[in-house]
């Protein structure tokens, strides 16, 4: 793996009902993101955090995409940044944020590798559409964008159409599904590592054949990890917990086989919320997979 990373903060909010997500890159550096990772030995550049504007200043516009204009214009700016900080030879670590920055993030990593696989940990789909999204919020919609799936500012943000393929996804620890997303999934044969999985399998057999999806016609892996598809009693600090999640344990074992793999050219940890936090114990929970990610072993 590069030895180099930037770490690029998203302050993002629009995407979620829940406010306070925007603290989330603020939390996760306090939690000592850069003393860790530079312990195991990277070198690590914090280019601190994209500017994203307060929804108090903006109208919330169409309430089946809301701040839609708005979160397409911080995307595309994440992409740019993204694919300048590759370019360079850089691994781009991204702070979130809700969710719906992985569009400008898997955006911008796909326009230097053309064909990306992408590990989608989340307790949650994300595939859904203005039309059946239940919600109107964005940070629901991401991985069905980045498939090329929903309105048209979203799947031509920073670049036209689909970004990544159907074939080369794996989520795991999804336990929450609306009906339009089980639609999609089933009609375009994604791959989705459920809870059940995970209890039948156990998780280093899912995260094998995850590893084996992604990588399978692919130039470089993107991870996008949702703290919510951690268990909420592990994890308190995410707008939208969903009982009966993956353990601290399988986590960590989860990313160590990820990083045994050196498979990941990206990666992203979004939904940390401070405010419904305890003792800023999710945003240590993401710093602890975080040195998982990048090699850091008991012994
Ligand atoms: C629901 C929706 C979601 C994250 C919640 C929830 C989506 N499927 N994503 N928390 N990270 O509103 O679309
Ligand atoms: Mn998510
Ligand atoms: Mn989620
Ligand atoms: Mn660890």
């Amino acid at each position: 793996m590069l030895r180099q990373i930037t770490v690029i903060g998203v302050p993002m909010d629009l995407g979620a009902d829940r406010r306070g997500v925007d603290m989330g890159p603020s939390a996760i550096r306090y939690a000592n993101l850069q003393g860790k990772l530079q312990q195991i030995g990277f070198e690590v550049e914090d280019i601190g955090n994209l500017q994203v504007p307060t929804p108090e200043t903006y109208e919330i516009g169409d309430t089946k995409l809301k701040y839609l204009r708005e979160i397409v214009r911080v995307n595309e700016e994440l992409a740019q940044t993204v694919t300048s900080v590759m370019e360079k030879g850089g691994f781009p670590l991204v702070l979130g944020g809700d969710h719906s920055i992985a569009i400008g993030t898997i955006a911008g990593v796909s326009r230097l590798q053309k064909r990306t696989g992408v590990i989608w940990f989340d307790a949650h789909g994300d595939l859904n559409t203005a039309e059946t999204s239940p919600s109107g919020n964005i940070h629901g919609m991401p991985l069905a964008a980045s498939l090329g799936w929903g309105h048209p500012d979203l799947t031509n943000c920073a670049g036209d159409g689909p970004k990544i393929s159907p074939e080369h996804v794996a989520l795991i620890g999804v336990r929450s599904l609306d009906e339009g997303e089980k639609r999609a999934i089933q009609e375009n044969g994604i791959h989705v590592f459920t809870m059940h999985e995970i209890d039948r399998m156990g998780m280093a057999k899912v995260v094998e054949e995850a590893l084996h999806i992604v990588t399978n016609g692919t130039d470089g892996v993107h991870l996008s990890l949702d703290l919510d598809g951690i268990d909420p009693n592990e994890a308190p600090g995410v707008g939208t917990p969903v009982a009966g999640g993956v353990t601290y344990r399988e986590s960590h074992l989860a990313l160590e086989i990820i990083s045994q793999a050196d498979v990941l050219t990206s990666a992203e940890f979004v939904e940390v919320n401070p405010i419904l936090d305890v003792e800023n114990k999710t945003a240590k929970v993401a710093v602890a997979l975080i040195g998982s990610v990048f090699g850091e072993r008991v012994l």
